[in-house]
């Protein structure tokens, strides 16, 4: 059945904005540059590379949990199921729940970027010849209508792996959790990777490494912006800073003026003083108890979660 290359849903996300948010968030005090651009061709790569460091325990680690439960969980999503998925990256991860759900209805990949979601699709559909793949490019932020299979699904569930909920202050991600419960209804569910709260080294290192490989990722980001939207940033005058915050349980990431400088984007001036940092990103750590409180308030109840040996990441699973 070839389902995937004729049903891709388009909804044309991100066309225009990603200048207005750059000019947007240079013109704050302090400064920031939105997260979800670190992700061009480049960028991707990069991020492919963190997700393999020794430090960056976390794919690694929900991997494990994974693959150490993916039958529970299944059991907990329940029979004929539609399983939207937020972020369809690589799909390794979903993989190991695809082979333990049953009488599926369909699978949703909801992605940002296009070719990244056609990719995924036409390799899940050689994988899994009589699953319905009915994807979605979107940008998830946004509300967006669920496609209807061709078999009627008994409910929905989204799965959200990678903690990628995590770049959302908790209020924003409270909204976001409260358009899950909307999307899914009654009966429905959501299953989501939630990276914990732990020492401050560990989350350091995380986002610091030593190979320089997240300081590349983040960098990148003002090569994207020099090519996409005539800017003027001179690479090597910036420097790579991630610290923990304690008091908003967040890993921030940076890039700091090594020098006074003027930088311009689309004929747009700005000036940094030397040491000014530029915030790129905000990652959010949480207990169980913290998280599922932010979900209670969007009106689902968790029903069960999945850690590893060290309580270093959470799988949780909640139902509306
Ligand atoms: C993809 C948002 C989960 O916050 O750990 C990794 C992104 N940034 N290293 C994270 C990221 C720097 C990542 N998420």
């Amino acid at each position: 059945m070839d389902n995937s290359s004729t049903t891709l849903l388009d909804l044309e996300p991100c066309s225009q904005s990603f200048l207005d948010e750059v000019i947007d968030g240079l013109e704050q005090s302090p400064k920031s540059l939105p997260c979800k651009y670190f992700y061009d061709q480049r960028g991707s790569q990069l991020f492919d590379q963190i997700c393999d460091l020794e430090e960056y325990y976390l794919t690694r680690t929900e991997l494990q949990i994974m693959e150490d439960y993916a039958d529970e969980m299944a059991q907990q999503i329940g029979l004929g199921v539609m399983l939207v998925e937020y972020g369809s990256g690589s799909s390794v991860k979903t993989r190991l729940l695809l082979d333990h759900l049953e009488q599926m209805a369909g699978y949703v990949p909801v992605d940002i970027s296009r070719k990244h979601l056609q990719e995924t699709c036409d390799r899940l559909a050689q994988s899994y010849p009589d699953l319905e793949v009915l994807p979605v490019c979107a940008d998830f932020t946004a509300e967006f209508a669920l496609p209807v299979p061709s078999q009627p699904a008994t409910h929905s569930a989204v799965y959200f792996p990678g903690s990628t909920i995590g770049n959302f202050p908790p209020a924003e991600a409270e909204k976001l959790l409260a358009q899950i419960a909307r999307l899914c209804g009654t009966g429905g569910g959501l299953l989501i990777g939630v990276d914990l709260q732990k020492d401050h080294q560990t989350l350091e290192s995380a986002y610091d490494d030593a190979q320089g490989i997240t300081a590349e990722f983040n960098l990148n980001l003002l090569r994207r912006m020099n090519r996409e939207i005539e800017g003027d940033f001179k690479l090597e005058q910036f420097r790579h800073r991630a610290r923990y915050n304690d008091q908003h349980g967040r890993v921030e990431l940076f890039l700091e003026s090594k020098i006074e400088q003027s930088i311009s984007v689309s004929g747009r001036t700005f000036w940094l003083h030397q040491g000014e940092s530029i915030c790129t990103e905000h990652s959010h750590k949480y207990t169980v108890q913290g998280f599922a409180q932010i979900a209670a308030n969007a009106g689902l109840t968790l029903r069960k979660e999945w850690t590893d040996d060290e309580q270093r990441f959470a799988v949780m699973h909640f139902v509306k």
